[in-house]
């Protein structure tokens, strides 16, 4: 496929073909660690990709090889910004911002797929954890260390990993902080499947492929529905939404509407109260 660049960032880079977007970390010297800067550039880039209805999935992914000949998708957090009460920005505040960006991932309407190579470490891990599907390649490499460095995600990176992987397993990845071949991940339902490393993309865009041939709405719908058993008020707002965004699309909700601009009382009688 041909990759169009959508405009240039710093730390991240953004391409676009038919249907598909791709976010990639471009800090291969950090092992795509992010700092608050990324993670602004990321949000940035996966609210244009969530805006451009021609766009139905998104790749996540890490630059590489870096120099030395390792990949990474992302190692998590930047220590090297780490400040008294978070990663801090060029203003020197300290932030959580990844945050928001693992809420936006979760909830945007389009299917996310994380293409990972090399090291899924930390906050990184977290980061695939919570994208729809992930792709790895063989040389891929899972893990958590916050308990090692000083840090913890008690949100998603905790219950949902618990969700996945189960609670046993769960707690053996953060307790001992462990790294786990892409064959460990794939066993215990982390990963879609496995493939070459020559081959991540290639597989990435034949899932995509398969994915685009669908209907967006009922991907939408489902989307949502698989959110919604885990996240309380928040997954049903979202699921919600969408039973709302069809009602407006059916002639009974658009008579409401109508009535109201041509001031007059709305006719719902020929509508049916269906069994
Ligand atoms: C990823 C890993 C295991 C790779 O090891 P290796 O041996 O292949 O590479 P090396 O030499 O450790 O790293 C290469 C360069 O990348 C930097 C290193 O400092 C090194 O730089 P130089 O010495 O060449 O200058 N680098 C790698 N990861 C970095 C990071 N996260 N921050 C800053 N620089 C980093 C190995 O590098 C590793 O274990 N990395 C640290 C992983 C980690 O602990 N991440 C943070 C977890 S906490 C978190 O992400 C988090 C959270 O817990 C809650 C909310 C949000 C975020």
């Amino acid at each position: 496929v041909e990759w169009h660049l959508v405009k240039p960032y710093e730390d991240i880079l953004y391409h676009k073909t038919d249907g598909i977007a791709k976010i990639t970390i471009n800090r291969p010297h950090k092992r795509n660690a992010f700092r608050p800067k990324t993670v602004v550039e990321l949000y940035d880039a996966f609210s244009n990709a969530r805006e451009d209805s021609r766009i139905g999935v998104i790749f996540l992914t890490g630059a590489g090889p870096h120099t030395d000949g390792k990949y990474a998708f992302c190692a998590g957090g930047d220590q090297s910004v780490r400040g008294h009460g978070g990663y801090m920005d060029e203003e020197g505040t300290p932030r959580l911002n990844v945050l928001d960006l693992q809420r936006l991932i979760r909830s945007l309407p389009k299917v996310v797929i994380a293409l990972v190579a090399g090291y899924a470490i930390g906050g990184g891990h977290v980061l695939h954890m919570l994208c729809d599907l992930t792709i790895a390649a063989d040389n891929a490499i899972f893990g958590q260390t916050g308990p090692k460095v000083g840090s913890f995600d008690g949100g998603f990176g905790a219950s949902y990993m618990a969700r996945i992987v189960g609670q046993k397993k769960a707690r053996e990845i953060w307790y001992l902080c462990r790294q786990y071949t892409a064959e460990q991940a794939l066993e215990m339902g982390l990963v879609n499947c496995v493939v070459a490393i020559e081959q991540l993309e290639a597989e990435g865009i034949q899932w995509a492929g398969e994915i685009l041939e669908k209907s967006p709405i009922a991907i939408r719908c489902l989307k949502a529905a698989f959110n919604a058993d885990c996240d309380g008020q928040a997954g049903l707002q979202e699921l919600a939404g969408n039973a709302t965004l069809l009602y407006y699309m059916t002639e009974e909700g658009s008579e409401g509407k109508q009535a109201f601009l041509e001031k007059r009382s709305p006719d719902f009688r020929k509508y049916p109260w269906l069994p």
